[in-house]
């Protein structure tokens, strides 16, 4: 029996497994319940004992080696599938790049005014989009016939009561009523307005408005607060200029103008040097600002001889097309990632 079972072990060793069929000769001749391997094991009983020691080694020797090559080809006619299958395994080409997001001009400034104006004592409060006439309006001493409350200025949601809010002054309003002074905060957020779609106007975009109300706020904290303002979002060097307006919420109210270099030598940073910006000017606007009306501040259950404030509210698109030199607002919503791209943080 053990010649028999040499005999084996140099015919396992020479049998030629190229494909799926000789593999599977293989295993039906030496590995399956009916192959050879295990019908010597049961013939080992015959064995006389003296042998039985000697002969079940051998045995055990023949089954692994039958075992070996089994798995051996089996993982080498797989590999050899699957590479004929697609493209075999490059692991010298370069990794596919990870692309990451940037993050959105537009909030790239909205947190760098959030945090601005943190430094010095604002909290950020919010507000819902969609809003009632009277928040949005009449709180804020909208007279009844303000062109501001027709159908082609703001969109209206259910008859003329409820609306998209149109300035993120609601906000204030309902601050105004749930907290007593001193509130210093401000309130960026996404607006709506009844405007054609340019590369000036947008019917959604996003401003950031700011109230101060406690004793004794005056029009010198306003003018100081967004000097400071200014100087850290353009520069150190930038000036700011205040020009006489009207808003109904704000009285008296004033347009805020920064310097854009023009009328500093050798700079004309927001223009680009080319002064389409500026108008040669040497000023551009960033928004309005004004002492609260009494009349909002009485609307709000304020008493307007005990407390004072001041409002201010800029348009973030604007701002962040000053701060970048970007000429069109629709680049904004189209998703381009070349124009995103210029914005990465990293
Ligand atoms: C309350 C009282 C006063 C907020 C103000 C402006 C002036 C202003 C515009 C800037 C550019 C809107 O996005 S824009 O078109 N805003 O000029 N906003 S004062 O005044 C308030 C707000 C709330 C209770």
């Amino acid at each position: 029996m053990q010649d028999r079972i040499k005999e084996l072990l140099g015919e396992i060793e020479a049998f030629a497994i190229s494909n799926k069929e000789e593999l599977e000769q293989f295993r039906l001749r030496y590995i399956a319940k009916k192959g050879v391997v295990t019908a010597l094991f049961d013939e080992l009983k015959t064995v006389p004992a003296e042998e039985k020691r000697s002969v079940g080694q051998l045995l055990n020797q023949l089954k692994d080696a039958a075992m070996d090559k089994l798995k051996s080809k089996t993982a080498e006619l797989e590999a050899a599938a699957m590479a004929s299958a697609g493209k075999p395994l490059d692991l010298t080409l370069p990794p596919i790049p990870n692309e990451l997001g940037t993050i959105h001009p537009l909030t790239q400034v909205w947190e760098r005014i959030v945090e601005i104006f943190g430094r010095i004592g604002f909290n950020v409060e919010d507000g819902p989009e969609i809003e009632s006439d009277w928040n949005n309006f009449t709180a804020l001493n909208f007279p009844d016939n303000h062109p501001a409350r027709e159908m082609q200025d703001t969109f209206f949601i259910d008859g003329k009561e409820i609306l998209l809010r149109t300035h993120t002054s609601n906000v204030q309003i309902r601050l105004m009523h749930k907290q007593k002074p001193p509130i210093r905060s401000i309130m960026p957020g996404r607006v709506y307005r009844n405007e054609a779609i340019s590369a000036r106007a947008h019917c959604i975009f996003h401003q950031v408005e700011g109230l101060y109300v406690d004793k004794n706020v005056s029009f010198a904290d306003l003018k100081q607060t967004l000097y400071h303002f200014a100087k850290e979002l353009f520069g150190k060097d930038t000036q700011v200029r205040f020009r006489p307006s009207y808003f109904p919420f704000t009285e008296p109210s004033a347009e805020i103008d920064i310097s854009c270099g023009l009328n500093r030598p050798g700079t004309c940073a927001l223009c680009g040097g080319s002064k389409n910006i500026c108008k040669g000017t040497g000023w551009v606007e960033i928004g309005g600002s004004g002492m609260v009306h009494p009349n909002v501040l009485e609307n709000c259950g304020i008493d307007p001889e005990e407390f004072t404030g001041f409002a201010f509210g800029m348009g973030i698109e604007r701002i962040t097309m000053l701060k970048y030199q970007i000429r069109d607002l629709r680049l904004f919503t189209e998703n381009d990632v070349q124009f995103l791209r210029q914005f990465e943080t990293l």
